[in-house]
């Protein structure tokens, strides 16, 4: 593969961006080798500036779940932009997609559109230490929910990957209210209630952990949290910044069925805007200012560009039969790389719900941190590579997820599974 404007550009982008990127995973830290510049994107695929083509199973961590370039979304857009960018006052269309958002999601009753998945946890977690009373909050090592400080505890995602378990420039004050639980350990949280009675306001989750590679939650784990959030009188809150809309249209509270009192969504519902959004019973919601104390602003909240690049979004999701197509084209994919692994002994343990899934270079059942990082991330690094140099973009890191797209099709799911074959071979040798 020839990168050498992505390098040219990497070099001149290292002088005026920390690390030359934007965001820590996109810097191929973990992986080795020169991030590639990405000049345009169709379907699934990325095209950088080099030329090269890739299938893209990153999908910009989440969000391009319907693929690139929709024209449905681009035409929309590009409607909405002859009226103007931004104008700082409600529109019509931010209702709307208000309405989509809550008809969709069994848990919102009521929601408030921010410009990013930290901002919606930062705000319910604001808004469940006021309905409550309360200052503690339980979330999972490594599980992530974006980097406000107070949640930048053992964190997941790119701290991860970098192996940076906590941030410099976060105050002990700032997370003396943090407190840490094992993912799938119920007891890990039952036990944090007894030491903390009347005390936490709210235990935080992805109800599917994606930013530890992707760890399904073991039968009973959420029911689980319902019962013990419940019984401890704190509010439970989903996470589903990456998995709202993208394993179900009600996200994995409507796969599961258990309802948390606060959802916190993102990356899908912007269409690939920036765009956050928490909400839940209208009880709690109307204590958000201006219609309660709880204060909580941004200029660009509900901008008019993002807020069509979503709604348009939700309409392509909503039509029968979508998740059908995702599930259908996300088994295959697995089972031919579960096929491919077998066929030379490689251990691999995979981990998938729909469209979402993760591969872990262990012999060992992964189900939470720790058996997570038994993972051989040497052998996740050869395997990034050598799928690159085949034209198929795979997360730059062990830690994070492979998402399906309604763009993929046979061909690239097929492409992909030989080239899974070729790679384990070399790296099971
Ligand atoms: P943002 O602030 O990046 O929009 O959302 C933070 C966030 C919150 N909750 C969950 C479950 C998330 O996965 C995320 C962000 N995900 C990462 C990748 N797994 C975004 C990629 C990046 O950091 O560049």
């Amino acid at each position: 593969m020839n990168t050498q404007a992505s390098e040219k550009l990497y070099h001149r982008a290292g002088t005026v961006l920390p690390g030359g990127v934007n965001s820590p995973v996109r810097a191929f830290k973990a992986v080795g080798g020169t991030p590639l510049f990405i000049e345009r994107a169709e379907g699934a695929y990325l095209i950088d500036v080099d030329g090269n083509r890739y299938v893209d199973y990153v999908g910009s961590w989440g969000p391009m779940l319907i693929g690139h370039a929709h024209p449905q979304i681009i035409n929309a857009v590009r409607t909405a932009l002859s009226k103007g960018t931004s104008y700082g006052a409600p529109t019509e269309v931010e209702v709307e997609l208000a309405e989509m958002v809550i008809d969709a999601v069994p848990s919102v009753e009521m929601v408030r559109f921010v410009n990013s998945g930290t901002e919606a946890t930062m705000s319910a977690l604001r808004l469940a230490r006021a309905y409550t009373k309360r200052d503690k909050i339980v979330k999972f090592e490594g599980c992530y929910h974006g980097h406000a400080d107070m949640l930048l505890v053992q964190a997941g995602s790119g701290l991860m990957t970098l192996g940076l378990p906590d941030s410099p420039g976060v105050p002990d004050s700032a997370v003396a209210d943090t407190l840490v639980a094992q993912f799938n350990n119920l007891d890990s949280v039952q036990n944090l209630f007894e030491q903390n009675p009347a005390e936490i306001a709210a235990i935080i989750v992805e109800p599917i952990a994606g930013n530890m590679g992707v760890v399904p939650p073991q039968a009973g784990f959420l029911e689980g949290l319902r019962k013990i959030a419940g019984g401890g009188g704190a509010l439970l809150v989903f996470d589903e910044v990456m998995t709202g809309f993208r394993v179900a249209f009600g996200g994995a509270q409507s796969l599961f069925k258990v309802i948390p009192d606060l959802s916190c969504l993102g990356k899908i519902i912007g269409g690939g805007f920036p765009v956050g959004a928490y909400g839940g019973r209208k009880e709690i919601m109307e204590l958000v200012a201006p219609s309660g104390p709880v204060y909580q602003a941004g200029t660009l909240s509900g901008n008019p560009i993002a807020m069509t690049a979503g709604l348009e979004t939700l309409k392509i999701l909503k039509k029968t039969g979508t998740y059908d197509k995702l599930e259908h084209l996300s088994e295959k994919l697995a089972h031919g790389i579960r096929q491919a692994a077998e066929s030379v002994g490689l251990p691999l343990f995979q981990t998938r719900v729909g469209s979402m899934s993760g591969m872990f270079f262990t012999s060992k059942k992964v189900v939470d941190l720790a058996t997570a990082k038994t993972s051989d991330t040497k052998k996740y690094a050869r395997f990034f590579t050598e799928m690159l140099n085949r034209g198929i973009y795979f997360a730059p890191s062990q830690f994070e997820a492979a998402f399906v797209s309604l763009a993929h099709d046979q061909e690239q799911i097929d492409q992909t599974i030989s080239a899974a074959k070729e790679i384990f071979e070399i790296i099971s040798s």
